[in-house]
């Protein structure tokens, strides 16, 4: 018998499935907390969860811009370095294509996300300039490269200031439980801020490159394709950094309510920024002040809230993020060939009955 694609049960209840068979979003109305439960969190896999023995694993560090590669066992990353916890919110750049789609009257190729392509857990791991240090890096080191045991042997190369950041760690717990098979059991990358195919789970080898290095996941996916955007040599486009602000209500879509008085929540995200102001507009009203209720910061999702007196019909409620660059939230996003970064102020369908 073969194993099931992913090791965690993915119940309608909590999660969307996308149809690939790997790939499932948290359902908008289950996101709980500030924090994600690991039964929850969206799960984006480019090929079934390999099952690693974390006796006989190994982080291997090498490549050019290392002087004295080494490798690592699991009990030396979890008994011999000092050990950060840090909350934060992992996005896919994919995150509601389908609604892209809808915008611009396009199917677009790729996971076919709604809006639950994003989570946020208390990652716990080691600082991987900690990991690297010992490995000796070349006055002259670029790129980093992590690259995964799974079958793709997946690969995104970072620029070396975001790798020796205070909080890109590689982690080896989730929400205080060994990282789940699913998240990339024995141990992952957490790039904070950056999407989500940064982070790459089931590590096995960290690259330190005097090159600037190109895999799939710069040149072909993950990068931005449009006729607004330059080839950078190999790479179709410029690679995504950041996912962009964006807000959403967590109501199903289309939302069914009584009438009467309804507290509406939600929850925004704005990358390496923070959000700092949330409005809300019902039909063709003005925009009001929604309150913050947990502010969200670098790396980390804000949630929101607001009372609303919902009188019976067809409604129409938006909501839109600013951000602590004055970044607001467009009404439409930029074309991109693959569907990334949808970030519109999105036009919430709500149907208040009169019982
Ligand atoms: N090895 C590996 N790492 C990976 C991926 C993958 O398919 N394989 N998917 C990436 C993408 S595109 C995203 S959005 C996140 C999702 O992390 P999660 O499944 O823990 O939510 O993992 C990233 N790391
Ligand atoms: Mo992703």
């Amino acid at each position: 018998m073969t194993d099931p694609a992913l090791v965690k049960p993915t119940p309608p209840e909590l999660m969307d499935d996308t149809g690939t068979g790997l790939d499932y979003g948290t359902k908008p109305t289950q996101m709980l907390g500030d924090i994600t439960p690991n039964d929850r969190f969206f799960v984006r896999s480019h090929a079934p969860t390999p099952r690693i023995d974390a006796d006989t694993w190994t982080l291997h560090i090498d490549g050019d811009g290392v002087r004295e590669p080494l490798s690592y066992s699991y009990a030396q990353l979890r008994d011999d370095f000092p050990l950060i916890s840090i909350v934060r919110t992992l996005e896919c750049a994919g995150n509601r294509r389908v609604l892209f789609g809808e915008e611009v009257h396009h199917t677009f190729e790729g996971t076919q996300w709604g809006r639950g392509a994003i989570s946020t857990a208390e990652w716990t791991g080691i600082r991987l300039r900690d990991l690297l240090a010992p490995a000796d890096i070349a006055d002259d080191a670029r790129d980093v490269m992590p690259e995964s045991l799974d079958e793709i042997r997946a690969r995104r190369p970072l620029p070396l200031a975001k790798a020796l950041a205070d909080d890109t760690i590689v982690a080896i717990a989730m929400n205080g439980e060994p990282l789940p098979a699913d998240h990339g059991f024995p141990a992952r990358l957490v790039v904070s801020g950056w999407l989500g195919a940064a982070s790459i789970k089931w590590l096995g080898r960290i690259e330190v490159s005097t090159q600037h290095l190109y895999t799939p996941w710069n040149t072909e996916d993950y990068v931005l394709i449009s006729p607004e955007h330059a080839q950078e040599g190999p790479a179709r486009g410029p690679a995504i950094t950041e996912p962009a602000l964006s807000s959403m209500i967590e109501l199903p879509w289309p939302a069914t309510l009584s009438s009467g008085t309804h507290v509406i929540r939600g929850r925004a995200f704005a990358g390496e920024g923070w959000v700092t102001a949330v409005e809300y507009r019902i039909d063709g009203g003005p925009w009001r002040p929604a309150t913050i209720t947990s502010p969200g910061s670098s790396g980390v999702w804000a949630r929101w809230q607001f009372r609303w007196d919902a009188a019976p019909g067809d409604h129409v409620v938006r909501v839109r993020a600013t951000d602590n660059r004055g970044t607001v939230q467009p009404e439409h996003t930029p074309w991109n060939e693959l569907g990334y970064m949808h970030q519109s102020v999105l036009a919430h369908p709500v149907n208040v009955s009169s019982t």
